[in-house]
């Protein structure tokens, strides 16, 4: 629809016509576009020229996986792992890092560049290879001394401006932290381990999810580092679909694969009428589900299911279905699904007055987004976390692979305004509960605790949570 827009207002047909048309401002100037969509095209073109899109972290997960197999079947190997933003769990990432250990005599490296995966040797050394995998994606393999392991994983998993803030502790304690080892004068000392690392400058070990210079060295030198939310901790997921509307299983199947994950409970949250290419919910249908999950409640004891819906928030703020509704259920996901381009201050107040409904439980995908796909829709999210602070909603990190929305930092903002966030997969097949993962790295990336997070509660505490606002 909004490239149909660009093409009929502005005669745009090829990446120069939607280039010029950006830098000259013309974009903003169509109803439903504004400046910082503008913005996000020009970055979005930059990058297609330079022909470097960064790639979904989730989406490299499989050959990161293959190729540190296959580096494990090379002879006389220790250590194989992928250090980096891939380490850091970035959501997306540049490249790989592989970072390997074996004692002499060892064939890693021809090892490395007959991988099946390979398509390009850009470079072959004794202690450093490059190769382009046919998928385009770039690894780098280094072989480090056994005694440098630990030093070598600190400094390839980064962030680059991570390592200086701890090679600066280092420095004032006569160290000098890397080329992989702790050194005192020219004597190693340490680095064996990446804890020896963390040790020599006098602070516990920091997870990788949190090296971004965000403050995690303060926090560390403080004895207050979060302890971070893990996926044992996920009691149940609250963003489910079923072939009511647009997901591809029945509900019986969804709760199936709820319960295959030792789940306490699972939400279905089919769309409202509004979406209607998802032959979304009216209150007729709506009260068929409701039935039939009642049934299925009375007949399995391990699992309690709960009566949601994901809601469309209409362009003025008003709920897709009426309260005498929304009453008997006991969740709803609230999200915005069309009209993507209203300007900044009318998004986020549309947000804002839906939060205002008693009946609104979490705001779904709160940015919108679709990394390297589609920008977030204009809003203020800080705002709306404050307003989401003062009524009690709650935020979701949807792990879906392009979404993983919130992002990270809005993850973080919304703990330090005392939001809690919901971790959920949006789920359209009882495989994609596994998207729960993806939820819990942007949880562990925003600083996220068990205790900021609604679905880590039992059934009982939950229904408190769920309750408060009615
Ligand atoms: P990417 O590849 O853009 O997704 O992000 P990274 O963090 O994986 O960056 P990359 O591949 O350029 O380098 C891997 C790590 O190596 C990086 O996180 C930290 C370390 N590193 C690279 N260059 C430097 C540097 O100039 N100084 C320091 N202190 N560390 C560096
Ligand atoms: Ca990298
Ligand atoms: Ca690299
Ligand atoms: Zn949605």
């Amino acid at each position: 629809k909004r490239v149909k827009k660009i093409h009929d207002k502005l005669g745009v047909s090829t990446l120069d016509d939607l280039d010029k048309a950006a830098k000259n401002g013309r974009i903003r100037n169509i109803e439903g576009f504004g400046a910082k969509t503008e913005e996000s095209i020009l970055e979005g073109i930059k990058q297609v020229r330079q022909g470097q899109q960064r790639r979904l972290r989730v989406e490299v997960e499989a050959s990161a996986a293959d190729c540190v197999a296959h580096l494990k079947k090379a002879d006389k190997v220790q250590h194989v792992i992928i250090a980096g933003s891939f380490r850091r769990h970035r959501e997306t990432v540049h490249d790989l890092d592989i970072l390997a250990t074996c004692s002499k005599g060892s064939n890693i490296m021809d090892h490395f560049v007959f991988f099946d995966e390979v398509g390009k040797v850009v470079s072959k050394g004794e202690i450093r290879s490059t190769v382009i995998l046919r998928s385009g994606l770039q690894v780098d393999l280094r072989i480090v001394p056994q005694v440098s392991y630990g030093a070598a994983l600190q400094y390839f998993t980064g962030s680059k401006e991570h390592n200086i803030g701890i090679r600066k502790m280092g420095v004032k304690r006569n160290l000098t932290i890397n080329e992989y080892g702790i050194f005192r004068r020219k004597k190693r000392i340490g680095g064996r381990t990446e804890g020896e690392v963390y040790d020599a400058v006098g602070l516990p070990w920091i997870e990788p999810e949190l090296r971004e210079n965000r403050g995690e060295i303060d926090a560390a030198k403080k004895r207050k580092l979060p302890i971070l939310v893990t996926l044992e901790d996920i009691r149940g997921d609250l963003h489910v679909h079923s072939n009511y509307t647009d997901g591809k299983e029945p509900l019986e199947k969804m709760v199936d694969a709820a319960r295959a994950r030792n789940y306490e409970y699972v939400a279905v949250t089919d769309h409202s009428r509004h979406v209607r290419v998802a032959r979304g919910l009216d209150v007729r249908r709506l009260h068929k589900q409701i039935e039939e999950i009642n049934k299925l409640n009375d007949s399995v004891k391990d699992i309690v299911i709960l009566k949601g819906i994901e809601l469309d928030i209409l362009a003025d703020g008003s709920l897709d279905l009426p309260d005498e509704v929304l009453k008997e259920l006991d969740f709803t996901v609230c999200s915005v699904h069309y009209k993507f381009g209203l300007p900044e201050k009318e998004q986020t107040r549309r947000v804002i007055r839906a939060m205002d409904n008693r009946y609104f439980t979490v705001l779904g995908h709160p940015t919108g987004r679709m990394i390297n796909e589609r920008p977030p829709y204009e809003i203020d999210i800080e705002q709306v976390l404050d307003a989401a602070a003062g009524r009690g909603c709650f935020m979701e990190i949807n792990g879906q692979p392009h979404r993983l929305d919130l992002p990270d930092h809005y993850c973080r903002a919304a703990k330090d305004r005392g939001v809690k966030c919901v971790l959920s997969t949006d789920a359209h097949l009882g495989a994609n509960l596994d998207f729960i993962r993806h939820a819990v790295a942007q949880a562990r990336r925003g600083w996220l605790e068990p205790d900021d997070i609604v679905n880590t509660r039992n059934g009982s505490e939950l229904k408190t949570l769920l309750t408060q606002r009615r």
